[in-house]
């Protein structure tokens, strides 16, 4: 590829990885809007086999345009497996910049102006509902109270200084996953953005929020459930208990 081409003055190449799980109805709407908001960006779709053929579709955005591109998995495997596997091809094909963002319409590409200008200052730039200017649009007060108590024990178990950290929308320099190591990770729920905030915070990288404004799905089915929430809170409770652990031991 072309560097010139496709790349941001000053960040370089940008990849928005796209994770997918029976996304049909979301994929194109949401791709369009990302080529649109972002035309140097390219766009990778990891589609764990979806049922309802959200991967085919993908194949269809691909083979019409150059700067889409279609990672396929054989089953699903949760959201943290699909990041990683997404992180990979953007090192391998070379990206500088590899931002996270849903499927399902939640978050708005047309802020990613927003969160790679952020990143020019940063090491990791995370889009916030719960820093002032962040809303949430739409969504029922169940979820909005699961995802401030989820902020608010993460903030208290671990201590970290990031307002939104299950967030899904944000900005990493390449680097960035480089120097926290992927390897460790087994998170496979939304607390895969829990961990991966905590292990920037911990290499003393710069992570930056910028307020965003999220949008409650309108089409196809949330992927969230009892298990993803229980995965979350025992790994935020252990994460804590070993960090408590190590600074008792020094
Ligand atoms: N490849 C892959 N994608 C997934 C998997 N689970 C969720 N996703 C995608 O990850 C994104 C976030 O999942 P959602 O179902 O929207 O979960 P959520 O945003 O936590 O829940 P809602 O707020 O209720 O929508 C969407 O683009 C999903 O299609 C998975 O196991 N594999
Ligand atoms: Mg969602």
């Amino acid at each position: 590829m072309d560097t010139a081409a496709h790349g941001t003055p000053d960040l370089g190449r940008v990849v928005v990885v796209i994770p997918t799980y029976d996304e049909r109805e979301n994929i194109e709407a949401i791709v369009a809007r990302v080529r649109a908001a972002v035309p140097d960006a390219s766009v990778l779709v990891v589609d764990d086999n979806s049922p309802d053929g959200t991967g085919e579709l993908a194949d269809a955005l691909a083979a019409a345009d150059d700067h889409v591109h279609v990672l396929h998995r054989t089953a699903k495997n949760g959201l943290g497996a699909a990041y990683i596997a997404g992180f990979g091809w953007a090192r391998e094909h070379g990206f500088d910049v590899v931002v996270e963002m849903d499927a399902d319409g939640s978050h708005q590409p047309e802020e990613l102006p927003l969160l790679l200008a952020a990143l020019r200052d940063a090491d990791l730039v995370i889009g916030s509902r719960w820093v002032p200017g962040g809303k949430v649009v739409n969504w029922p007060r169940s979820r909005e109270a699961l995802s401030r108590g989820a902020n608010v024990y993460a903030r208290i178990v671990l201590n970290v200084p990031v307002h939104d950290a299950t967030g899904g929308f944000r900005a990493f320099r390449a680097a960035t996953l480089e120097k926290i190591g992927l390897d460790g990770v087994a998170s496979r729920g939304y607390c895969f953005q829990i961990d991966l905030a905590l292990r920037t915070l911990r290499q003393g990288l710069r992570v930056v929020e910028v307020p965003i404004t999220f949008h409650e799905r309108v089409h196809g089915q949330s992927k969230m459930s009892r298990d993803v929430i229980a995965e979350a809170a025992w790994r935020v409770a252990r994460w804590g208990v070993e960090a408590r652990t190590a600074r008792f031991r020094r």
